[in-house]
Parts: structure tokens; C-alpha cells; sequence
């Protein structure tokens, strides 16, 4: 179709284009450019989106000459790369970061205004890319970040979904979910390249063989196919000149319908197949750490996955390439167990396409791949039917099997007799049905797995992975996430920057670790009171947003109290809506008086899978409390509760650095890590917190007078449940939470009816595998303990200061380092 290549001859045929000059003039010429010749407007005809676009094509330029730079010399140079798979990117708004990126914020500001416009009303109108559910997503786009800006060769793979992450209304206080239509407008971020498509294969069968040498070989025989398209995303580098590259799969049906029975008549029927083609890349599943096995999320794993494969070998490594050498330029990391099927695929590439034998095959496999592990919910390790996976990839069942039995004989080597450790250890479980563990696949390929923070990391080697950890100890390793300075301290709270540099310098932005250099500042009262300022500045900004986006007033001169993330069991929402609960039934049944109670308002933040009927339930119930506490003048305005709906990056960059209070209470032993833990801290929250995650290290670096711990630990948690959970004596035995809980069953919340929230009541009392009543009592107190400290400003601006300065560690730098000596084994291009 594309006919031969033409053979570039131009003396300019390896120069990238000319990057438009870095002035006001240079950039307002090249926006009314973009206006006239790619929108097809004149300046005074053009809509907001019009204005929008241009500024997005604008930016792309500048940062274009870098990008096919990056791309040439990574092709040119043959080091080691990184290949992040990853079934998630949430990447939140582009243009802002491009911006920074470019070292084009004043200038565009500039400029604009000279047309007319504000800058901040055309960054209103984009439309942020929600390709992921959580902090797995979000961790992957916090990584190509830190990648691009350390000059590490890198590329992203993932899925272009068509549907984002639902849009959440609420209505009557239940949660109802809208399509996420991000694209309906354009995205002017994308760079498709359909010629460059990769045909993935699905279904059919296997058949054995012998080719022209007379060796027996196995082909797949598949069944159906579907065309991967892939788009292109700069990931540009802060301020260095590099742009790397995010590439995403786009599902395409590889003949657009049957013209025979089109022919014929039937024009649903002919279409049907390229309806169900294109569905692959169609929505993002949207359940956090809860997978559901459905056969629509295994076909789209393996089709970004192979298409991944094959794109890398095609496109960077090129036809002459020795697969054997493939480890020396290649590590794909595998972003929890979503991407793990690569590993039989690569197998097969290597087996039944390029020749290899099986031990050469394995040989290269097991160098190729690095598995992190997010998770400690056992429900949340995905596991594959035999039945299901066989049917959609016959052959990678086959390898999986030829996997498996050479592992076991490894096992039984070193464990003879201890059938017992074979099962538990085996890639299939057999109940309650035949199944792939895809943990263990990737546990078994991989050449290092790590957690995503010390308390997580230990507990698999404990726990979850404990026998890997027993056969393999040396696989076994820590990275401990982060986030990124440029979104999330650098762009999300400009004026703490300002601080920052003006004090500093601006090396942090690139070297978070130097935020230590302001401990001493915590004892300066002008520095201190430069601080709340900014504090103020942000809760002014979040109050305008939160009053335009969701018709919420936030009071004045309250301690913002914050918890956004996923709606889970574990992360117990339910616990910080109980205390709420209970200061209410304290002022209401005369035990304390209003002003006993410190001004704060609580905001939630939070997505509940679509099926999830306790999250949902939860959401309805902090909604209701919220429309009661609110309303009821017996509290003097000193209580309010604000939730709103469609938590997201963009609203995020908004209210973290408006918090006072960060919110991290799940159960000891449950969450990895958590990210937000971090976004706080670094912008100066204090943080109210179990030892779980991460949030262990950042109260190690904070210090104990720094962060209110409460709670069990982790062996205690466990200790409880061995002895056996009995909610109901907490409840019986406290009155404080007996009177909560009664509150709710009184009806209150919910109009009189007394049975509305019986789901999650019963929950608590009867069989709360999180045990919100076991903590009830310590996250009361130290509540109180917040209130005191909160009551001295001076000590709470010092500690907020100190957890900011301290908490450089948790850069996302630092975990691309960590990642490169302890598993990926590369350096930095220079
Ligand atoms: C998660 C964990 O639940 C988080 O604790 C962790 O911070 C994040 C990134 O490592 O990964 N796992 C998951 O399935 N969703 C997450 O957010």
C-alpha cells in the first residue's frame, strides 16, 4: 500500500524543524499561524477552542526540533532502554506541563494577553486524558516524567482508550457514572500514525509441524485479528531539551466490513466485526486493586502488550538485529501484572517466529522483564481461567503450561518431597477452576520483582510472595514510589514555588532533596508567616474553583481537612465520615458545645468502582451526612462537610496544596504505598496516618512530633484476626462510636428511614475485614491531638514546614534512580 520508501536526498533530510524563536513576537506569530492554517480562523472569528488548540500546536512546536532529536539519537545510539508497559496513564492535562517544559509559561501569558486572551481560560478548556483509575496510573505518569527529565532512553507503551475514567455525578447523593468523552473535542497532544500499524492476532488453534531443517515447530492458527494504531505523545523533559515518547494503541478493525455480505444486504452483520474489533481499546475498566476477570480486559492487555513487543523489535531495533542480544537493549517493566501475557508472547516471537529453541527462547525472556507488584489484596492479583485465556491465545496457554513445567521441576529440586509448596507455588491454580496466577507468571520470568514501599516490599517477601522470596531471595528488591516536583509543587502550587526559589534557588525543581535546606526556616517567624500566606492564597483559589465547578462555599478560616482517593473498603473512607458523625452527635446531644469544636471543614474526594456496592454506599452516606451537618445551625458553622464530585489531577493540582490535614487511614498491612501521601507532605500538609505505605517513611523523615500515628500495626492487625475480629464488642464497649452508629440507623441522614444505610452498618458490626471499629477509638484520639496542635499556629506552620523540607525523598527522580542501579541496570543519556 505505502510503496517503496523514497530515499531522502535533501541537505536538510536529518535537520529537524526550526524551533520558533523564544520571544513574545515569536510566539504570538506562530500561535495566529496555528490559528489561521491549522484551525482555519482568523484571531477575531475564533471560538475558546479554536484559541485552545492553537496554543497546543503552538507549544508542540517548540518542543518539536527536541522530540525527533530524542527520537534519532535513541535509534542511533543502541544503549539499553526502558520500556514501561503499563495498562494505565494517568496523565492528567498536557498543556500546563508543556509549558513548564518549554520554558514557555511567561512568554504565552505575555503573548496572549497581547491577542486578548487569558492564558488561564484556554488551560480551563482542556479536557485532561483520565487513561487510568488511580495511583497506578498516575505513578506510571509521574515515571515518564521523571524519565524524560533525567535523560533516561525510555519509551511508554499503554492503551489509548476511547473512554477515560467515568465522569461521576452525583444525584440524590449516589454516585451515577457519565462517559468520559475526552476526545469529542480533539486532542491536539496525539500524533497518530496509522501507517506504522501492528496486526494482533486472537482465538483459533495450534498446530504442530516440521519445517525444511525437519524440526518439529508449533504455529498458532488464529482465529480473528484487529490492527493496533499507534499514538504518539510528547513526554517532554523539564527544561533539558529531551522529549521522549509516549506511545499508545488505538484498536482498529483490519477491513472496515464484509463487502460480501454488506452485498447482500445485511448491513448490521457486516459491520458487526469491526464493531467488536474496535471495542478492544474502546473504555478503561474501572476498577482500582479489584480486577474483574472479564474477557475484554485480557483481549486488551494482550493487545497493547504485543503490539508493545513488536514495535520495539520492528521499530527501534530493526530487521538486522540478533534477538539473542535482546536484554542488552531492552528492560520492559512490567507495571503490575496487566502487561504480564508479554511474557509468553515474547516466548512465542522468539520460538515460533524467529527459530529459537526453548532454552535460548527462555534464556533471553527471563533477562527481558521486571515486575513491580502494586498491591497486598489478594483479590486484586489477577488470575486468568485456562478456559478463558486457551480460547483467545491457544498458544500462550501452551507456553504458559511449558513455563510452568519446567518451573515446578525447579521447585521439586530444591524442595524434593514438598508437593504441598508445588501446588502453591504452581503459575496454575486448580481451584476453584483451572487458572493462570499471573503473579506467579511474572514472578517466575522476571529478573528482580519489587514493592512500591519498604512495609510493602517486606510483606511480600512475607506474605504475599513468600515462597518466590524463599526459592529466589535475590529477585527480591524495594523501590519506594514518587511523584513529580514539576506537576505537583512546581505547577500545582506556583506560589509555595516562588517561595521556594526566592529562598533556595530553583534547584529543587530537579533535585527535591535540596528542600532540606529550608528546615531552618521552620524556626523563622517571617518565613513562617511568608508560608501560611501561601497556604491562604491556595484555599482562596480552591474556594473560587470549588464555588464555580460545584456550587460549594467553603468557610473562611477553617482547617481544611482532606481525603481523596478511590472509594475502598481498606482505605476506610468510612472511619473519617464516622469521626465527622461523631463530633456532630456530641454537639447535637448536648455533650460538647459547638465551640468546643475546631473550625474545619472535611472534603472527600473519590471514585467508587461502577459495581462496588459498599463504595457506592459509602458515597451516598457521606453526601447525606454532608446535606444534614451543613444545614444544622446548632454547629455555628464550625463543621461542614464538602464533596466534590468527578475527583480528578486537574482538581487535585487545586486541592492539595490547599490542605491542612492529609487523610491516610487504611488499614495497617493494606495499602502498598499511596502517592498522595506524598503530594501532601510535600506541599506542606500534616499527615493523620496508620504505619502503612509509604506513609511509614515519610513519618520516619517527618519525625513523630511531625505526624499524628494512629492506629494498629501491621502484626497487630494480623494478631486481631488470628484471635478472631468481634466489631461488635467495640461497639457495645465505646458509646462514643455506639452513638455514631445509632445516629446513622436512627435515619437522619437518610429522611427518617432507618434501613438506608443497614448495607454498611451491618458491614461494620457483623464481618468488616477492615476493621474501622478496632481503630475507631485511636483515630479519635488522635484527632484531638490534631485539634491541639492546630489551636498553636506557630507549632503547626513549623511542622508544616518541616514535612515539606523533608520529604524531598519522595521525588519520583529518586525512584528512577532507585529503579536503575537496582533493576534496570542503565545510565543516563548525555
Ligand atoms: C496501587 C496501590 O493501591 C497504591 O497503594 C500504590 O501507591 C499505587 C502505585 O504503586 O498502586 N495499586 C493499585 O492497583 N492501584 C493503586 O493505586
Amino acid at each position: 500500500v505505502l510503496g517503496p520508501a523514497n530515499k531522502p536526498t535533501h541537505p536538510m533530510a536529518l535537520a529537524p524543524v526550526a524551533t520558533p524563536r523564544h520571544s513574545v513576537d515569536g510566539f504570538v506569530q506562530e500561535f495566529l499561524h496555528e490559528l489561521n492554517t491549522t484551525q482555519g480562523v482568523t484571531l477575531s472569528a475564533s471560538t475558546i477552542n479554536d484559541q485552545y488548540k492553537a496554543l497546543a500546536l503552538t507549544v508542540r512546536n517548540y518542543l518539536m526540533a527536541r522530540w525527533l532529536e530524542t527520537t534519532r539519537n535513541s535509534i542511533k545510539s543502541k544503549s539499553k532502554a526502558v520500556a514501561y508497559l503499563s495498562a494505565e496513564y494517568l496523565l492528567g492535562r498536557q498543556l500546563g506541563n508543556a509549558l513548564l517544559a518549554a520554558d514557555l509559561a511567561d512568554i504565552a501569558q505575555e503573548g496572549l494577553k497581547q491577542c486578548g486572551i487569558e492564558l488561564w481560560q484556554l488551560r480551563a478548556q482542556e479536557v485532561e486524558p483520565g487513561l487510568g483509575n488511580g495511583g497506578l496510573g498516575r505513578l506510571a505518569a509521574c515515571f515518564i516524567d521523571s524519565l524524560a527529565t533525567m535523560n533516561v532512553p525510555s519509551v511508554g507503551y499503554g492503551i489509548r482508550y476511547e473512554y477515560g475514567i467515568f465522569r461521576q455525578t452525583f444525584v440524590d447523593g449516589r454516585q451515577v457514572e457519565q462517559p468520559d468523552t475526552w476526545l469529542s473535542l480533539g486532542s491536539p497532544w496525539e500524533f497518530p500514525h496509522p501507517e506504522a500499524a501492528v496486526t494482533i492476532n486472537f482465538g483459533g488453534t495450534t498446530e504442530k509441524y516440521t519445517d525444511e531443517d525437519g524440526r518439529e515447530r508449533t504455529r498458532w492458527l488464529p482465529e480473528w485479528d484487529v490492527q493496533a494504531i499507534p499514538y504518539n505523545y510528547m513526554v517532554p523533559g523539564y527544561l533539558n531539551g529531551r522529549v521522549n515518547t509516549l506511545r499508545l494503541w488505538s484498536a482498529e478493525a483490519t477491513r472496515a466490513f464484509d463487502l460480501q455480505i454488506f452485498n447482500s444486504g445485511d448491513y448490521a452483520r457486516a459491520v458487526r466485526a469491526q464493531t467488536f474489533a474496535e471495542n478492544i481499546s474502546k473504555v478503561l475498566y474501572p476498577e482500582d486493586s479489584t480486577p474483574q476477570g472479564k474477557e475484554l480486559r485480557l483481549q486488551q492487555q494482550y493487545f497493547f502488550v504485543a503490539a508493545s513487543i513488536r514495535d520495539f523489535i520492528n521499530q527501534v531495533l530493526g530487521e538486522d538485529f540478533d534477538l539473542h542480544n535482546l536484554s542488552d537493549r531492552i528492560i520492559f517493566q512490567l507495571n503490575d501484572t496487566h502487561p504480564v501475557i508479554g511474557v509468553p508472547e515474547l516466548m512465542r516471537v522468539l520460538i515460533d517466529e524467529e527459530g529459537f529453541g526453548w532454552d535460548e527462547a527462555w534464556e533471553v525472556t527471563s533477562k527481558c522483564f521486571a515486575y513491580t507488584c502494586h498491591t497486598l489484596l489478594p483479590e486484586a492479583l489477577e488470575v486468568w481461567p485456562t478456559e478463558l485465556l486457551g480460547r483467545l491465545l491457544p498458544r500462550h496457554l501452551e507456553i504458559i503450561y511449558a513455563i510452568n513445567d519446567r518451573f515446578l521441576e525447579q521447585v521439586r529440586d530444591r524442595f524434593p518431597g514438598d508437593e504441598v509448596r508445588v501446588g502453591r507455588m504452581s503459575i496454575i491454580a486448580e481451584y476453584p477452576e483451572r487458572a493462570v496466577r499471573m503473579a506467579h507468571l511474572a514472578s517466575v520470568a522476571a529478573t528482580k520483582i519489587n514493592g512500591v514501599a519498604e512495609l510493602h516490599s517486606q510483606l511480600l517477601r512475607d506474605k504475599v510472595l513468600k515462597d518466590f522470596a524463599d526459592l529466589w531471595p535475590e529477585k527480591f528488591t524495594n523501590v519506594t514510589n514518587g511523584v513529580t516536583p514539576r506537576r505537583f509543587l512546581r505547577m500545582a502550587n506556583y506560589k509555595l514555588s516562588g517561595l521556594l526559589t526566592e529562598t533556595i534557588g530553583s534547584g529543587w525543581v530537579t533535585d527535591l532533596e535540596r528542600l532540606r535546606e529550608l528546615e531552618p526556616c521552620a524556626d523563622d517567624p517571617e518565613f513562617r508567616e511568608k508560608f501560611r500566606e501561601v497556604k491562604a492564597f491556595n484555599k482562596r483559589r480552591l474556594t473560587n474553583l470549588l464555588r464555580a465547578r460545584d456550587g460549594i462555599d467553603l468557610p473562611e478560616g477553617h482547617m481544611l481537612d482532606v481525603m481523596v482517593k478511590r472509594l475502598h473498603e481498606y482505605k476506610r473512607q468510612s472511619l473519617k465520615i464516622l469521626h465527622v458523625i461523631s463530633l456532630y452527635e456530641q454537639v447535637i446531644s448536648g455533650k460538647i458545645s459547638a465551640d468546643e469544636i475546631t473550625p474545619r471543614t472535611v472534603v472527600f474526594g473519590a471514585k467508587a468502582a461502577p459495581g462496588y456496592r459498599l463504595a457506592k454506599d459509602t458515597i451516598h452516606l457521606i453526601n447525606k451526612v454532608a446535606s444534614v451537618v451543613n444545614e444544622d445551625k446548632r454547629l455555628d458553622g464550625r463543621l461542614k462537610v464538602a464533596f466534590p464530585a468527578n475527583y480528578n489531577v486537574t482538581l487535585a493540582e487545586k486541592l492539595i496544596p490547599a490542605a491542612d490535614l492529609s487523610e491516610q487511614i487504611s488499614l495497617a498491612g493494606k495499602e502498598a504505598s499511596g502517592t498522595g501521601n506524598m503530594k501532601f507532605a510535600l506541599n506542606g500538609a500534616l499527615t493523620i496516618g496508620t504505619d502503612d505505605g509509604a506513609n511509614v517513611e515519610i513519618r520516619e523523615l517527618v519525625g513523630d512530633d511531625h505526624f499524628f500515628l494512629f492506629g494498629m500495626t501491621e502484626p497487630e492487625v494480623e494478631a486481631l484476626q488470628a484471635k478472631g475480629y468481634h466489631p461488635g464488642e467495640y461497639y457495645q464497649n465505646n458509646p462514643q462510636l455506639k452513638a455514631a452508629v445509632d445516629l446513622i440507623q436512627s435515619g437522619i441522614f437518610s429522611g427518617g428511614d432507618r434501613g438506608t444505610f443497614d448495607s454498611l452498618t451491618s458491614s461494620w458490626l457483623y464481618h468488616d475485614r477492615f476493621m474501622v471499629f478496632a481503630d475507631f477509638d485511636s483515630y479519635i484520639a488522635a484527632q484531638k491531638k490534631v485539634e491541639e496542635k492546630y489551636a498553636d499556629q506557630d507549632a503547626w506552620t513549623r511542622s508544616a514546614i518541616l514535612n515539606m523540607a523533608r520529604t524531598g525523598y519522595f521525588s519520583s527522580d529518586r525512584s528512577m534512580r532507585d529503579y536503575m542501579t537496582r533493576i534496570w541496570n542503565i545510565t543516563p543519556d548525555f
